[in-house]
């Protein structure tokens, strides 16, 4: 970790991408973990349109009582090191697949989130009414599935789904942040693309790598220094020897 903790000076170009293991210890389900799965369903069956457009109700359920568990939880010790990161490093870019939203309620600057938000929901037909996307906090909808207050038709919630395209200026920031010194994954199963392959793309512009996870990932191999823990314990550990 020394080696680490050298590396991460004011001038250094620092990049962090985070994955739902990072709000694990906040109490918010990982997707791929033992209490990930809602009703025996994997997060492919569930997440993308065409499961959606078939069962709106049953996708809606799903987030519906994510929102309620998210609603409860707080930012963890993970949190809040990067988003004193994110203020105290003038070169520090956090990016995120998670869509809970605690990066921003920790008081991170300058997220650029890869998957949407599960606080924004989207017109479903796309009624030209409504804007592209807007925040909606509810966690107890009056009417499931929920309706779009400007055409009366379905809402969808506001995030990237499998086989949707993430947003060109999202993915043109996230690539510039891969021009950096030190490069952290932290808290994802490095499986789902294009975040998965960032790593690869930090250390290509030569940075150093450093994974925080419990498990091992397909990147654990790669990454210059693996840290095996939980990211609430390891990451204010990194915080204190600096
Ligand atoms: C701890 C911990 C603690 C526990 N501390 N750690 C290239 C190759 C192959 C496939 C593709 C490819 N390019 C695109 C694809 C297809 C697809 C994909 O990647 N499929 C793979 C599954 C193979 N990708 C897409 O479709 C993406 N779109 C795209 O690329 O568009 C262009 C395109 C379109 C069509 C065809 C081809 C290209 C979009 C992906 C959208 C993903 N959306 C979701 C749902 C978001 C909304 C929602 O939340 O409901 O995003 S899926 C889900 O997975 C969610 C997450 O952000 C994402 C990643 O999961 P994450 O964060 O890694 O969580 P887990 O649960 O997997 O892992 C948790 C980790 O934490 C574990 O490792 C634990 O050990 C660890 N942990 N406790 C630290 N205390
Ligand atoms: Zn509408």
């Amino acid at each position: 970790m020394e080696d680490l903790v050298r590396r991460l000076t004011p001038e250094a170009r620092i990049t962090v991408l985070t994955g739902a293991g990072v709000s694990a210890a906040s109490g918010v389900p990982t997707f791929r973990g033992k209490d990930g799965l809602w009703k025996n369903f994997r997060p492919e069956a569930l997440a993308t349109a065409e499961a959606f457009g078939r069962d709106p109700s049953l996708v809606w359920e799903w987030y519906a009582w994510r929102r309620f568990r998210i609603a409860t939880c707080e930012p963890n010790a993970a949190h809040l090191v990067l988003a004193d990161w994110s203020v105290r490093f003038p070169n520090f870019r956090l990016i995120t697949q998670n869509v809970d939203g605690l990066h921003e309620r920790a008081g991170t600057q300058n997220i650029i989130r890869l998957h949407g938000s599960i606080w924004e929901v989207a017109c479903w037909q796309g009624c030209g009414k409504s804007p592209k996307r807007w925040r909606d906090d509810t966690v107890t909808f009056k009417q499931m599935p929920p309706r779009c207050p400007y055409c009366g038709g379905l809402i969808r919630p506001g995030v990237v789904w499998f086989g949707e395209t993430l947003e060109t200026n999202i993915v043109s920031q996230a690539m510039n942040a891969m021009k950096c010194d030190v490069f952290m994954t932290i808290g994802t199963s490095a499986v789902v693309y294009p975040a998965a392959g960032f790593i690869e793309q930090a250390r290509a512009n030569g940075a150093y790598t450093v994974e925080i996870n419990p498990e091992a990932t397909p990147a654990t191999r790669s990454v210059d220094l693996p840290l095996s823990g939980g990211a609430e314990t390891i990451l204010p550990t990194i915080a204190a020897s600096l």
